[in-house]
């Protein structure tokens, strides 16, 4: 049989060997095993209606890529897959279409999990996981039931963002300017009472531990300016003729002889308690019309500052100045005090809102002209009684100390991180596992009673009135109290789509347990998470929750470290091939499976590690694709016509070490666009020395390439060498030596023209290369030592010297 008439057909050979990975368990991730363990985390996707699109497939194919390399190289490898299904996308898809939650999140996860296989991924599919099934989120609600019982689960009525459109409150994460992230309306303000979560108890560790884990630093520096810790003084300020205070939390005390007003949010309670009566219809029409504004719009500094007087005035600390008291929507509510000091001559906001209505402003720190705008600096103090002539710093200090000493304020660190609003009044997702009970008030649900399913009902339209669909099933919400057995009832409200991704890496140590979230002996050995690949869009929302959870577990003895993950990285998107984002509205997206049909999934992969810088975001670009297809091509011919006889020469053998040098330190920094670059070089330089390719060489070469084309790999693989899977062959390795006393030919240029050559050692350092070239005959009649003006060198390659 001539083989060189068979021809690469990947849709003959991938489902074949993906059958037979699949039979042999080939990635099974063994617990306890002796090896090294190497866990590596995908984050898991949402199994919407529209399916795997090809930007999925960038961190899949590259992470895959990754745990294929470190089996071969003898670990003991963790690479598991699951749904995080729950969640409004699904719900908005069920009522539309009229099919259950449940029905469409199977069928969707069935069409996602066929995708992946089409891709030959190493996924540990043992360790499947689905946050929507009951088995799975009986934990989630047992976490919930221990963060209730520690004091962190705790309910609270507030002013949430909140949709009108999609009728659903929304996570000040969820409001993308102003808007609500899903729908895009215009989210508006309404009070709830809401399940929260404090993570702002964990912010300081949040922040500080970030020192113990090999994140990228964009991913650090996110999530250290969203927990946003500031040093600064809070201060009370007594409201006159009366004995309410005002406390407003600063950065900068030194200013405080400026304060020429205390503005306060609308939403503060103190607002109704100060209000004087002749302005109290005023103000009442006032916050009427700020609750239709959202912070975003509230507090962005172009945005005009407007404000009402409240008819009731202050006093200063400091120099007992009295200072009208107004209220503001430039204020927020929820952070420090809900109110602030003005001070207009050294703040922005302030100033234009002094400007506005008119206030004073009274210069204290010198340095600027605050007449035309706000000088914002550190300076010197002037007008400050005994604090003038202090630096800024020197005057935060004594001020606080003056303020601490006379119990009218005191030193205080503050977050921007505020608690995390964990209830939704919807039915896809977690119910909440308490009881209220009229004589009991909230009561855990008992921990043998855990799951609390959701019923299967045939409504779970939202209700538009801003509770659960649950409220609506009585035979549901109406039980008895488990400490009292009076008659009590469920809570309704469900957990967001946040809760269950929080914690799910742990599940996949011990995915069936059904006696603990995990068995500490699993946990132990598998964690923590090596290597956790994800989008950088879930930096301050995912990353941040699931790292709090993780602690909170460590403190009650559950988890053994407490942080997560070891190393944190992200990819960068697949734009379409306008160079715009995929989506559907726009009739851009690219769907894997036409491209797994067209051109095989290893084409697919291999491109998609190609196509540029992993961390950049990059445009589809079938051409390329296409290109990817031809070397695939050329590898198979070159392969299937290999000979037996042939003996591999010096030269090949060492261009095949530097590839194996270079493909693995390439996989190891995650960069897979040079590392499939290196193949084609080699798979030129093999066109151009036919005679010079031995099996051994081929051999090698296929093994190097199986972590990114899996299946072409196998397939040449069992055709010339045929014993275990190439799968389960040990990773090459390079000799190091080989590459330090390897001869290149180095090019010597006098002012970028070529003037000689030179067969040097590669390794040879600049100094040495230097002082041999200088010493050639030919090059001292072109160059004296004395003129030269500059020295280019370029390792191995050439030399250029400028006179
Ligand atoms: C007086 C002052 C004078 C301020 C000055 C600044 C400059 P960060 O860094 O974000 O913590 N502030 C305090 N509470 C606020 C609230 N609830 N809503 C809106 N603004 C608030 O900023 C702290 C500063 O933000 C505080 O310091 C306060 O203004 C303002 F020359 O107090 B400053
Ligand atoms: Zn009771």
């Amino acid at each position: 049989m001539n083989m060189s008439i068979i021809k690469y057909d990947p849709l003959k050979i991938e489902k074949k060997w993906q059958g037979y990975w699949d039979k042999r368990k080939l990635y099974k991730a063994t617990d306890f095993s002796k090896k090294s363990k190497s866990y590596i985390l995908l984050e898991f996707p949402y199994p919407s209606g529209d399916g795997l699109h090809v930007g999925h497939c960038r961190p899949y194919a590259t992470l895959d890529a990754i745990a294929r390399k470190k089996r071969m190289q003898g670990y003991n490898v963790l690479f598991p897959m699951g749904w995080d299904a729950f969640g409004l996308p699904t719900e908005n898809y069920a009522i539309k279409n009229r099919v259950h939650p449940n029905v469409a999140t199977k069928n969707n996860i069935a069409n996602f999990k066929r995708q992946m296989k089409s891709l030959g991924l190493s996924f540990n599919w043992d360790r499947e996981i689905n946050t929507t099934d009951p088995k799975y989120y009986k934990w989630t609600q047992w976490i919930f039931l221990q963060l209730f019982k520690n004091g962190l689960a705790y309910k609270k009525k507030m002013a949430i963002n909140w949709c009108p459109s999609c009728k659903i409150g929304l996570a000040n994460e969820e409001v993308v300017d102003g808007k609500c992230e899903r729908c895009g309306a215009q989210a508006e303000q309404k009070e709830k009472e809401q399940w929260m979560l404090a993570i702002t108890k964990y912010a300081d560790r949040l922040i500080k531990d970030l020192d113990t884990v090999n994140y990228l630093d964009r991913i650090k520096t996110q999530q250290i300016n969203w927990i946003g810790k500031s040093f600064g003084a809070e201060v009370d300020f007594k409201v006159e003729n009366s004995d309410k205070k005002i406390t407003v939390f600063t950065t900068r005390v030194d200013t405080i002889f400026g304060v020429t007003a205390v503005v306060i949010a609308p939403e503060n309670v103190l607002v109704r308690e100060i209000v004087s009566r002749e302005k109290e219809k005023e103000v009442q029409e006032y916050i009427n019309e700020s609750k239709k504004k959202n912070e975003f719009e509230r507090t962005q500094l172009e945005k005009e500052k407007t404000g009402v007087f409240s008819g009731s005035y202050a006093i200063n600390p400091i120099n007992k100045e009295r200072i009208p008291i107004w209220v503001g929507d430039y204020v927020v509510a929820s952070y420090g005090g809900g109110a602030v000091m003005m001070v207009p001559a050294h703040d922005e906001r302030d100033y234009q809102f002094a400007k506005k209505y008119n206030l004073d402003i009274k210069e204290v720190v010198s340095g600027g002209d605050t007449i035309k705008s706000a000088f914002c600096e550190y300076g010197k103090l002037t007008n400050c009684g005994e604090f003038s002539g202090l630096s800024s710093q020197e005057a935060i200090e004594k001020i606080t100390k003056w303020l601490e000493e006379n119990k009218c304020g005191q030193k205080k660190v503050q977050y921007r991180l505020r608690d995390w609003v964990f209830s939704r009044q919807h039915y896809w997702g977690e119910p909440i596992p308490i009881i209220h009970c009229p004589v009991c008030g909230m009561v855990p649900v008992l921990e043998k009673d855990l799951p609390v399913k959701l019923p299967y009902v045939k409504k779970y339209q939202p209700t538009g009135t801003g509770e659960s669909p649950l409220d609506a099933i009585k035979k549901w919400v109406n039980v008895k109290c488990p400490t009292c057995r009076g008659s009590a009832k469920r809570e309704t409200d469900t957990m967001p789509n946040w809760a269950g991704s929080s914690w799910y890496f742990i599940r996949y140590t011990d995915p069936k347990n059904n006696k603990q979230i995990a068995d500490p002996k699993k946990m132990n050995y598998w964690l923590p998470v090596d290597w956790y690949n994800g989008g950088m869009e879930h930096t301050t929302l995912h990353l941040l929750y699931s790292r709090f959870w993780h602690k909170f577990l460590y403190d009650i003895k559950v988890v053994p470290q407490p942080e997560p993950y070891l190393k944190r990285t992200s990819h960068g998107m697949v734009l379409a091939q306008d160079g715009q984002k995929m989506s559907k509205s726009r009739g851009n997206v690219i769907n894997p499976d036409e491209i797994v049909k067209q051109y095989g999934a290893d084409t697919l992969r291999v491109y998609e590690m190609f196509m540029g810088p992993f961390d950049q975001a990059i445009a589809w670009d079938t051409n390329g694709m296409i290109g990817v297809r031809r070397f695939l091509d050329r590898l198979w011919n070159f392969s299937v016509n290999c000979s037996d006889q042939k003996k591999s020469s010096k030269e090949a053998l060492s261009v095949l070490n530097h590839l194996v040098k270079k493909v693995t330190e390439d996989l190891d920094q995650m960069k897979f666009n040079t590392a499939v670059a290196a193949f084609m070089e080699f798979s030129n330089f093999i066109s151009e020395h036919q005679n010079d390719i031995g099996k051994d060489i081929i051999e090698k070469l296929l093994i190097l390439l199986a972590p990114f084309a899996p299946h072409i790999a196998e397939e040449l693989w069992q055709r010339l060498i045929g014993k275990k899977s190439i799968h389960l062959q040990p990773w090459p390795e390079y000799n190091e030596k080989l590459i330090k006393n390897e001869l290149v030919t180095l090019i010597i240029q006098v002012n970028s023209k070529v003037r000689d050559k030179i067969e040097i050692v590669a390794d040879i350092a600049e100094e040495e290369v230097r002082k041999i070239v200088l010493s050639r005959e030919k090059i001292k009649q072109l160059v004296k030592e004395e003129e030269i003006k500059n020295i280019i060198f370029v390792k191995g390659r050439l030399i250029n010297i400028i006179v």
